[in-house]
């Protein structure tokens, strides 16, 4: 096995960004269940983000998400985020939530609506420039209902330009990470389904143009660490939206359906050399019941022992096991890792790194919980899932 140490010195290193709408309240589209204390406010958000921080050491950039984040001053918000310790992570464009893009946004028939699509996709890139953001991530919910609707190959042509637009606006450290989906919200047939596709433009585009991989977006029994695996290989991982699903997409905690998928992703990561800052690790979730604050602590201890046990494979051993054919073997040499209890090896992480060993214990003994409820009435919707 990896010594100790140097499983340590690799988690010193790790960074998971957490996604500002999980702060606020969510629901389905049967209900949303307000929660007290929630953020009312884009500063508040950071406020609770900040706990999250300040209790597992590992979580130092939010990512925002527009219009959800609106603010009049962005460059002041990413002060109100360095005052805490944070700065401002990744910017989602959304051009999902307008009337006007019924039949699609960037992919739209008319151009008008493409116009006014692109044009917001452009304002995130200035809104980059004001927070000091490297990433700007495009999830498209474009895509047709019914076969016929609207024509595959001229909604990639749509695609592919509006792409190329938003590149060219790009500065040298900006990057776009294009994000693909299955289906949901259109149910025949969506305009960046899978890899591939999200691959294909990204290929065209250029270096500054990775793909990334939303946890939840797969149909049930895709190997996703294959994909990551792939996309590791070709240089086009751009980073992770974690989260969990049991049925679609969940967004459920990371690691709460599947640790050992979660397991498998994450070894693919270190063995590709993936465990670097050009691969982003974000979480994408939304606490529709559970306490938000705690729900993200706990994804992201998830996220760190799934870390943990990826780096504890012995590479050796595997591939010694791999070169003589020795199946069984193979497979012993990373189940032993997975079955690890990392548990105490990041208590002493965290004891080192002059945190307590406990996060989750640590926010409950804070007050933070209590105060925000008696501080902050009618807290903000998160945007998403009403
Ligand atoms: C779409 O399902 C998605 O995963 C995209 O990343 C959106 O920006 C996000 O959810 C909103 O939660
Ligand atoms: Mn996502
Ligand atoms: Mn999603």
């Amino acid at each position: 096995m990896t010594p100790s140490s140097a499983v340590k010195a690799a988690l010193s290193a790790q960074a998971i960004e957490t996604p500002s709408w999980a702060y606020g309240n969510s629901g389905t589209r049967f209900k949303v269940f307000a929660q007290q204390g929630v953020p009312r406010t884009p500063q508040e958000k950071l406020d609770d983000a900040a706990r999250v921080h300040e209790h597992t050491g590992v979580a130092p950039t939010v990512a925002l998400h527009i219009p959800w984040d609106r603010v009049d001053d962005y460059a002041a918000l990413a002060e109100h985020a360095r005052a805490r310790g944070l700065k401002l992570g990744t910017i989602n464009s959304n051009v999902f939530q307008d009337d006007d893009y019924k039949l699609g946004s960037v992919t739209h028939p008319d151009p008008a609506v493409r116009r006014k699509a692109l044009g917001h996709l452009l304002e995130c890139v200035d809104i980059m420039d004001a927070t000091g953001s490297r990433d700007l991530k495009l999830w498209f919910s474009d895509g047709t209902n019914y076969p016929g609707q609207d024509d595959i190959r001229s909604r990639q042509d749509r695609l592919s330009e509006a792409l190329a637009a938003v590149y060219e606006r790009l500065g040298d450290e900006q990057r776009i990470l294009l994000e693909y989906k299955f289906f949901e919200p259109a149910f025949y047939m969506t305009d960046v389904p899978d890899w591939g596709t999200a691959y294909a433009h990204c290929l065209k585009l250029g270096p500054k143009a990775q793909v990334v991989v939303d946890t939840g977006h797969h149909a049930p029994g895709t190997n996703i660490e294959f994909i990551v695996a792939t996309l590791l290989r070709e240089g086009k991982l751009g980073g992770f939206d974690f989260n969990s699903r049991f049925y679609a997409d969940d967004d459920l905690m990371v690691g709460a359906a599947d640790p050992f998928q979660l397991f498998r992703i994450m070894y693919e990561v270190v063995r590709g050399g993936g465990f670097s800052p050009d691969v982003a690790f974000m979480l994408d979730q939304c606490h529709n019941i559970e306490p938000k604050i705690p729900a993200i602590i706990r994804s992201v201890m998830n996220v760190q022992e799934a870390t943990a046990k990826a780096l504890l494979v012995d590479a050796e051993a595997l591939a010694k096991a791999q070169r003589e054919g020795d199946v069984l073997g193979a497979n012993e040499a990373l189940m032993d890792a997975y079955h690890t209890d990392v548990r105490p090896l990041l208590a002493e992480w965290r004891e080192e790194s002059g945190l307590d060993p406990n996060p989750m214990a640590a926010y409950r003994r804070s007050g933070w919980a209590e105060r925000i409820v008696a501080e902050r009435q009618g807290g903000q919707q998160a945007g998403w899932g009403a």
